[in-house]
Order: C-alpha cells, then structure tokens, then sequence
C-alpha cells in the first residue's frame, strides 16, 4: 500500500491541511520516521530536482505528488481568472509544476488553482477555459508519463465541479485525456451523499486519494466510517496512494501517527473484505 504525508513549505498556507511545515530535511525524516512510504509536496515553485532526488535517497522516500496551489495562495493565480493574463500566468505555473514533478515521477494536482465562475464569467464559459488548460495540463504529464490530477472541492472552495461523480461525467464529455481524480475524503464527506457509492460510480477515473476524516483531522480522529470506504477502493481495484492531507492537529507527529494507525486499520479491513 503507498502511503504520504503532506509537506508543506509556503508559507501563506502554514494554517493549512499539511501535517509537516519542517525544511524539506527535517519533513522527510519525520516522514519516514512515521512509517509513511512517500511525501506529497506543497512547495511556492518548483524545487531543485537534485536536492529531491538527494532527499528521496537519503530517507527512501517517494514523492506522491506536488501541489500547485502556491499559484493562487502567493500570486492570487487561477485558470478561471476573467483576465487572460491571469490565465495565461495561471496555466504557465501549473506546467512548471508538472515538469518539476514530471522529473520526479511523481504526478502535479490541480485544486484551488481551479478557481470559480461568478461575475462576468458564466459557469460554461468557465468550464471551458478549465477543459482547456487540463488538456494542455495532459499533453504535457504525458511527456512525463505521468498522469495530471484534478481535484473537485467542496462548495466553499469552488463552484465548479463538487462531487466525484460530477468530475468524472466532466472528463469524459470532454474528453480530456492523462487526467485522474482526486478523492479527497474530506470534500467528499461534505459533497457526497454516499462516499463509497461515489468511488465506485467514478471508479476508473480515480487516481489519488486524501486520505482524511470528516473534519480534516487525521483518519480515526472524525466520524468518517472507514469499511465501506476501505471497501470501495477495493472494488475499483484502487492502487495508488492514500495521503495524509490534514490539520496538523492536536500536534504534527500526533497526526501522523494516527493516520499511519488508521491506514493499518484500513489494510486490514481490505484483506478481511471479500
Ligand atoms: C484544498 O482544500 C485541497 O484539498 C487541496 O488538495 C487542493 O489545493
Ligand atoms: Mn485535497
């Protein structure tokens, strides 16, 4: 099972759903030192390629995948923008994302880079824009051989796409090709009438999870039933990583620890589940 912790290094999103805020150094030790298999990067721009090689290889880490929300949290970015310019700048740091983790095998997400429809922007005309960034986003994963991931969120963070189901309706009306979605259990839990009914409708087009409880603490911290989520992702054969994106809370390693005690619970359940 691949399992990540979040590290984060902006420093405008230090109130932010990731567990580790440390220097990268410190963040992979603590990472491997939990027992988690792979990191997912919240970094302001692509990282040096060699200092996370390095990294990886001192700790035996992977890197699950590499967040661009530092394009709307420092630079106010959004591929729905009504400026073209934004857009413009909006699309170019979204492909420096996916290049740097392009090199590092490692997949590049799309969340609240996504931005809204609203004033002059219709929701269609918003759409729109984003089928077309996701595809450039696409073809260029592709060169990387990795996918591109897109992340519906919860009505609070956008207007656009919500629910799982709706995402995956999206892609293929569009569609869009290199992309997967993220399941994150959190918005799902607002979202989604049935969270496991909603991993199985859009089943195939699941490609990344995070993994949280209902209020974005660790897994086992919340009232998020475990079983039948362990169940669905069993059923659609779901065999990419669980990451850990929550509220370091009551304290970071506290958090860390109780999601690496949830995923055991989780892989138990797996194997005792038909
Ligand atoms: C934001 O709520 C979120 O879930 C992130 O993964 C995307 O920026
Ligand atoms: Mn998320």
């Amino acid at each position: 099972m691949r399992t990540a912790v979040t590290l984060c290094r902006v420093p405008e999103a230090a109130a932010g759903p990731f567990v580790f805020h440390d220097s990268l150094d410190v963040g992979f030790a603590k990472a491997k030192a939990a027992g988690f298999s792979e990191v997912e990067l919240f970094l302001p721009a692509p990282g040096s390629i060699e200092e996370i090689l390095k990294l990886q290889d001192t700790h035996g880490l992977g890197i699950a995948a590499v967040g661009t929300g530092a394009g709307m949290v420092r630079q106010g970015l959004s591929l729905t923008d009504p400026d073209p310019e934004k857009r413009r700048a909006a699309l170019n740091f979204v492909i420096s994302m996916i290049e740097f983790g392009g090199k590092l095998g490692a997949p590049a997400i799309l969340g609240s880079m996504q931005g809204r429809w609203g004033g002059d922007v219709s929701r269609e005309q918003a759409l729109q824009w984003l089928a077309e960034s996701l595809r450039v986003a696409g073809e260029t994963a592709a060169n990387y051989e990795v996918p591109f991931i897109y992340e519906p969120l919860n009505r609070y963070e956008t207007n656009l796409i919500n629910r799982l189901g709706d995402g995956a309706d999206w892609i293929e009306s569009e569609s869009l090709h290199q992309i997967v979605l993220l399941a994150d259990l959190f918005h799902m839990n607002i979202e989604e009438a049935d969270i496991a009914a909603a991993l199985i409708h859009a089943g195939r087009h699941v490609g990344h999870v995070h993994f949280a409880d209902s209020n974005r603490h660790a897994m086992g911290l919340g009232h998020t039933d475990l079983r039948p989520i362990a169940g669905a992702l069993k059923q659609i054969g779901y065999n990419q990583c669980l990451s850990a994106e929550i509220f370091p809370l009551p304290d970071p390693d506290t958090a860390a620890r109780k999601t690496i005690e949830a995923l055991t619970t989780f892989s138990q359940l797996s194997l005792s589940l038909p």
